[in-house]
This record gives C-alpha cells, structure tokens and sequence, in this order.
C-alpha cells in the first residue's frame, strides 16, 4: 500500500470497503456485546435489524480505535437506538440487552443448532418450535448414529454428480455427526497443507491450474473455522473450457485419494445464478469435508474444505469475493451498485444498464474498476 493508500482508507467513509478494518480491534468487549444482538436478529429472521448491527460493529471497530473518549453522538450511519446502547456500554462496560440474551434458552438452543453447517436460522427456529433444545435432542432427531459411513458419503457425491441438488438432510446429518471435528479451529500451517494436497491432486487430474487461499486465512485470521481455496486455470484463451466440470473430477479424485471423505454440497457453474438461492455466487463449488492423510505424530481432524471454481477471466472477483470479510462482501456490492451502475459479486463484474462484463487481470484491477482504493486482505476485517 502505497501512501496516498493509507492516507485514502482513514477517510470515514459509510462503506467499509473504503475503510481500513484490521483483525485484532482494541474495542473487543463492545464488539462481542453488539455481536451478541447481532446473532440473536439473525436467528430471529430480522434481517433488517441484524444489518444495523453488524453496521455498527463494523463503524465501532475502526472508530473507538483512534479516540478512547469518542463523542458518540458523531458516531457516524448509527441510528439513535445505537447510539444509545454504545453510550451505555462507555457508561457500564455492558449492554443489558446482550447480557439477557446470551442468559436466554432459546438464543442459546438457535446457536447451537445454527452452528450445524447446513441448519440456517429458518431450519434452527423450527426445530426450537418441535419442542428440540438441545444437541442430544437434535441427534435424535436426525436419527444420527457416531460416526458416518462411506456409503453416505458416496451416495450424497453420487447424487451431487447427478444432478445440481442440495441434499440439506444428509449434510446435515453428516455435519451433526463430525460435529466435535468441525467446531475445532484450523491453524494457518494446516490451512497451507491441505491447500498443497489439493494442488498436488488437481495436477494430475488438470495440468497448469493455480489457487489462492481465500477467506479469514487470507485477511490474516491464526485460526480459520473452514478453508477456502479459489481455483482457476493459467491458460486464459482455454482457460474456461479447462475448469468446466472440474469440480466433479477433482472432488472424485479427492475422495478416491482418501482426502475427501464427505461432500456436503456440490454445484456446477449456474449460467443466469437463478438457483443462488443457497449461495451468493455462480461458481462451480463443492462444500467437502477433509481429512489429512494418516500420520502417527498427530490426530485425524475432519475439516471443512471450500473448493471454488473460477474461469480465469472471474478468478480475481472470485478471489476477491471469497476473501470476505461477509460486511465487506457486501458493502462492496452494495458500492458497485449505488455509487458505480456496476453489480459485483464473486462471479463476475457487469455494469448494469447494457450488462458489459469485465474481466480484471489483478485484484488491484478488481478495486479499479469499482472505482476504490485497495485495501488490502488484511484490513478487510470489517
Ligand atoms: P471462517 O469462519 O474462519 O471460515 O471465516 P471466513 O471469513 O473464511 O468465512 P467463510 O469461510 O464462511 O467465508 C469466506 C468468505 O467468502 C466470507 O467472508 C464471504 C464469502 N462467502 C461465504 N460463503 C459464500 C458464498 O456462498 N458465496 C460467495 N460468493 N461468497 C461466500
Ligand atoms: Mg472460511
């Protein structure tokens, strides 16, 4: 980053993806009392006022940073009702609204059925109102017995190779039974590992592909919850020929390989993104779960790998895209759209009135054509 960089990103702007947003933030407490309302809107479907939230965290993180005595009133972009709860957080060192909620059964029965990959909020709230609340209940529930077969791995790939279908039920079922694998945190080394396996896998199924490590890894995070690796192929006058239907060849020879043990979802490139129901992107994509080749010295731990597909001329809005933070994703899109004509989203980059694409050749190139400064992956911690 280049001076006139740093002096643009200290600019207060209401889009994050004009800010600079570091990983670690000396507002930490407020942060985690917001985030607790944040959590509990989200699980409650108000998705309005889960944004405001997660607004006010993103303005909280980089605001109270440079003055510890903050006139709260110039808060910029928050509403009065959020003013009011960071004043009373300077004032009492908490929120009372946070502390009731993070006390309260049904936030925590939401939490804990949401932390299931592939159980939204809509799916938490209706398994609370079954009479469910806890995990045990939950497994009972699904039927779901220690440890999952091969079968049902093979037989959800099967169905994944078929046809572009979200098996919800069986990922689910997989996800509640690897559960104490998959709540534990991924160090940046094994991050870089796995990567290397897919790599070293993907060179002999398809020669002259490369990758970048996306999401928290990439904006610095030490321990990531899933890793996600962008794909795309050197070659960029047969470039998207090449990643056509790479996802399946890859994904077999993973499981073939022993490394990919479950596929919890898989989906080829949509052309018109009409079923982005599930996923914010076209992207061909498989949601698998891996395991590190057997090694005396450590524990097998079932990780959560994220194998996206780009064609070379989307590989940086996907890497872009991909890299997050989810408030800057959006508030990138949301930039494109308002300030720009353009829309954004890891697939692609159209301007709006005629639909013209662009095909940037760098992630700086990415930032150019929204007409923004770089920020670079690290300050992306929005
Ligand atoms: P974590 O929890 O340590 O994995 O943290 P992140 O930030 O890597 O979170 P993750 O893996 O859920 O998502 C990575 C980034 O990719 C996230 O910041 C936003 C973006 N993202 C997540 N899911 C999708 C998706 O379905 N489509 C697109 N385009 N982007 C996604
Ligand atoms: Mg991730």
């Amino acid at each position: 980053m280049n001076a006139a960089d740093v002096a643009a990103l200290k600019h207060i702007s209401r889009f994050c993806c004009q800010r600079a947003s570091p990983l670690i933030c000396p507002n930490q407490t407020l942060v985690k009392e917001l985030d607790v309302i944040r959590r509990s809107r989200f699980l409650e479907g108000e998705e309005r006022s889960m944004l405001s939230y997660a607004r006010a965290i993103a303005v909280s993180v980089i605001l109270l940073r440079s003055s510890p005595e903050p006139d709260i009133a110039k808060l910029p972009f928050l509403g009065e009702k959020l003013v009011s709860l960071v004043e009373e957080f300077v004032k009492t060192g908490e929120i009372a609204e946070a502390q009731k909620k993070s006390a309260s059964s049904r936030f925590s029965s939401l939490s804990i059925f949401n932390a299931i990959h592939g159980i939204g909020p809509h799916t938490a709230r209706r398994l609370y109102s079954l009479g469910l609340r806890t995990i045990e209940e939950l497994e009972r529930y699904y039927e779901v017995t220690p440890g999952v077969t091969d079968e049902d791995t093979l037989s959800l790939l099967e169905s994944n190779l078929a046809k572009d279908e979200v098996t919800t039920e069986k990922s689910i079922k997989i996800a509640l039974a690897l559960r104490h694998d998959l709540s534990q945190t991924i160090p940046r080394q094994e991050v870089e590992e796995i990567c290397r396996l897919v790599m070293q896998e993907l060179q002999s199924v398809e020669e002259g592909c490369t990758s970048v490590i996306a999401g928290g890894y990439r904006r610095g995070k030490p321990q990531s919850n899933d890793v996600d690796i962008v794909i795309t192929h050197t070659d960029w006058s047969l470039g998207s020929q090449k990643v056509n239907g790479l996802c399946k060849k890859l994904v077999r020879r993973l499981h073939e390989r022993g490394l990919v043990k479950h596929v919890l979802y898989m989906s080829e490139f949509h052309q018109h993104n009409v079923l982005r129901t599930h996923h914010w992107d076209s992207l061909a994509k498989a949601l698998t779960v891996f395991v590190l080749p057997h090694d005396p010295a450590r524990e097998r731990v079932y990780r959560r790998v994220d194998l996206i597909f780009a064609a070379p001329e989307v590989f940086w809005t996907a890497v872009v895209g991909w890299t997050g933070s989810t408030m800057f994703e959006r508030d990138l899109r949301l930039w494109a759209k308002q300030e720009k004509g353009l829309k954004f989203d890891s697939s692609g980059i159209s301007r709006r009135h005629d639909s013209k694409l662009f095909f940037p050749k760098s992630e700086r190139e990415v930032f150019e054509l929204l007409g923004l400064t770089y920020v670079p992956p690290t300050l992306r911690n929005a």
